[in-house]
């Protein structure tokens, strides 16, 4: 196996036994040949999209596909046998209509043509990573590929919400075949793949607005509120993952059995949304982010939902009472997590987790307080003129955006010392797990804003975007380069990458980013971004602050 496709990734250079992550070579090796799949399956349907011919399914398909081999997200063999299986399928179907029924023509790129039992003798120097030799090909097409999932990860959750767009899935299909080695289309040089590397980004912010407007619209806009991190005496459900739709439904099937439900991680922020308030059962969050599961999961004591990542191999002590939906998978090929399948109309039956409930004890308490979360752009924007007057008064130097993920290196340890040594007249902008570093540092307020403004989940840095333009607009700037404003964000896997790329076609320059920076960056390709945009790594507190807060 080769993978480096997350912030994890050994000894910062690629995965090449098992992942850090838990993921084994075997399923390593059965994400690349369904990546190889996705590609022809994404020729055929743009060849049959010029004819009328293309998959009306494709969009659905292949986001679900994508978002399956993102970082801690399905360890299942079977599922990607299945779903490579199912793609090449498709893929003959729109073939086969392409040339009405006649065997394609000689020039056909490989992956438009192999056979399942061809395509599972492949390893992953055949079709992985590294089956790309120029490394900055390599770099440009893998970068790509990561933020196509994580536009997949954002799609899939406008569409439970009914919510999807054509353009999004064309540019999907239009990158997987830019990818394409052997493709009889003209293959894009340096230039124009770092120009589809904007324009992923550019796409990025697509999704991430239409799932704003979707979670708003279905679910309200979120208002500030403390969230408590204690437990109650009743049995709990504890849901983790990104998918709001599953906590409602859960809430719902939940409601007056006398089980309480938790948010666990990216879930959080659910509770800022005035439709959840309503919920009596919704209990509060317990633990903190996806790295802290293992011991968190634990002591819940009760059945846990993992609705999307981040997932990580479970212990003895509660697989069994671990429970997977929608693309989330895991299996040592002995044990496996129980699976919830959605329903011909979406709907999901918890019943089995809600039993299971009953007959366990009530969470073990960790904390007793609360936690803020709900300042998305609606509520920001609704305090801009405090916020204007703030900075003009300078009881507001600058905003720091701190977004994105959290994880397990020890290193990650210099967000919570960053944002505990920020000058008292600074304030946080955050969405994404990496606010658990310092969200319960109480940084005390501005005139009544706290220093910690948690926009919400990692698809929510729009959010964050959305305040920077609106304020650039208010100061009469012409860019956002020119606000009080500095980034220093925390990547892990690729929805990150994905949101990076968004900032980027936002234009948005001197980002420092950390721990580590990507590995799949070659040389050539950072020097465009360092060049281009002034990418640079964070290093040191004292370094840092002294660049980002003093001089800058
Ligand atoms: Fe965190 Fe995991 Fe939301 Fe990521 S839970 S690390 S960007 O997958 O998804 O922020
Ligand atoms: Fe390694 Fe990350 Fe890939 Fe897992 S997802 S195999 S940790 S690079």
């Amino acid at each position: 196996m080769f993978c480096y496709q997350c912030e994890e990734t050994m000894n910062g250079t690629g995965c090449t036994v098992n992942g850090m992550c838990g993921k084994k070579g075997d399923v390593a090796v059965l994400q690349d040949r369904l990546i190889y799949a996705l590609k022809g399956y994404a020729f055929c349907n743009s060849r049959g999209r010029t004819k009328g011919c293309a998959d009306p399914d494709f969009g659905p398909f292949v986001t679900e596909a994508l978002f399956s081999t993102l970082t801690n997200v399905n360890f299942d063999a079977s599922y990607f046998e299945k779903m490579i299986r199912e793609t090449l399928e498709r893929r003959d179907v729109v073939r086969n209509a392409v040339h009405n029924g006649a065997p394609p023509g000689p020039h056909a790129p490989n992956a438009a043509v192999i056979t399942y039992d061809d395509l599972m003798t492949k390893s992953a120097e055949d079709i992985g990573v590294l089956s790309t030799e120029n490394a900055d090909v390599r770099s440009l097409r893998e970068t790509l590929i990561y933020g196509l999932k994580g536009i997949s990860a954002y799609s899939i959750h406008a569409l439970i919400l009914k919510s999807e767009s054509g353009e999004i899935y064309q540019f999907i299909e239009k990158a997987l075949v830019s990818t394409i080695d052997d493709s009889p289309l003209e293959k894009p040089n340096t230039e124009q793949m770092i120009e589809l590397l904007m324009e992923c980004g550019g796409i990025g912010v697509k999704i991430m607005s239409m799932l704003d407007a979707a979670n708003t619209g279905v679910y309200g806009s979120p208002v500030p509120t403390a969230v408590s991190t204690g437990v109650r005496r009743n049995p709990g459900i504890l849901i983790s993952g990104h998918d709001l739709k599953d906590l409602e439904m859960l809430l719902e099937q939940t409601r007056g059995t006398g089980v309480d439900v938790y948010t666990h991680g990216e879930m959080l922020p659910a509770h800022a949304y005035p439709f959840f308030q309503k919920y009596e059962n919704l209990a509060g969050n317990y633990g903190g982010s996806w790295q802290h599961q293992k011991s968190e999961f634990e002591s819940f004591s009760g059945p846990i939902l993992m609705t999307t990542n981040c997932l990580v191999p479970p212990k003895d002590t509660y697989v069994d009472r671990l429970f997977t939906t929608n693309m989330v998978g895991w299996s040592d090929g002995t044990v496996s997590a129980k699976h919830i399948p959605a329903k011909a109309d979406g709907g999901k039956a918890f019943s089995e987790m809600i039993e299971l409930a009953k007959t366990c004890p009530a969470p073990i308490e960790l904390e007793n307080g609360t936690v803020m979360t709900g300042f998305s752009h609606g509520a920001v924007l609704s305090a801009a003129d405090k916020i204007v007057e703030a900075v003009k008064a300078g009881s507001i130097q600058k905003f720091v955006v701190m977004a994105g993920c959290d994880g397990r290196r020890k290193e990650r340890a210099y967000y919570t010392d960053f944002a505990a040594a920020l000058p008292d007249n600074t304030v946080i902008l955050t969405a994404g797990c990496a606010k658990y570093r310092y969200n319960k540092l109480n940084l005390g307020d501005i005139g009544g804003l706290p220093r910690v403004l948690d926009a919400g989940q990692c698809n929510d840095c729009y959010s964050l975007a959305v305040i920077a333009l609106k304020l650039a607009e208010v100061f009469g700037m012409e860019s956002v380069n020119d606000l009080p404003l500095v980034f220093n964000i925390a990547w892990y896997e690729q929805k990150a990458t994905l949101v990076f790329l968004a900032l980027l076609s936002l234009g948005i320059k001197n980002i420092v980013i950390g721990p580590t920076l990507p590995a799949c960056l070659s040389p050539a390709v950072l020097d465009v971004l360092v060049r281009t945009f002034n990418v640079n790594q964070n290093t040191d507190v004292e370094s840092d602050l002294r660049r980002l807060i003093t001089l800058h």
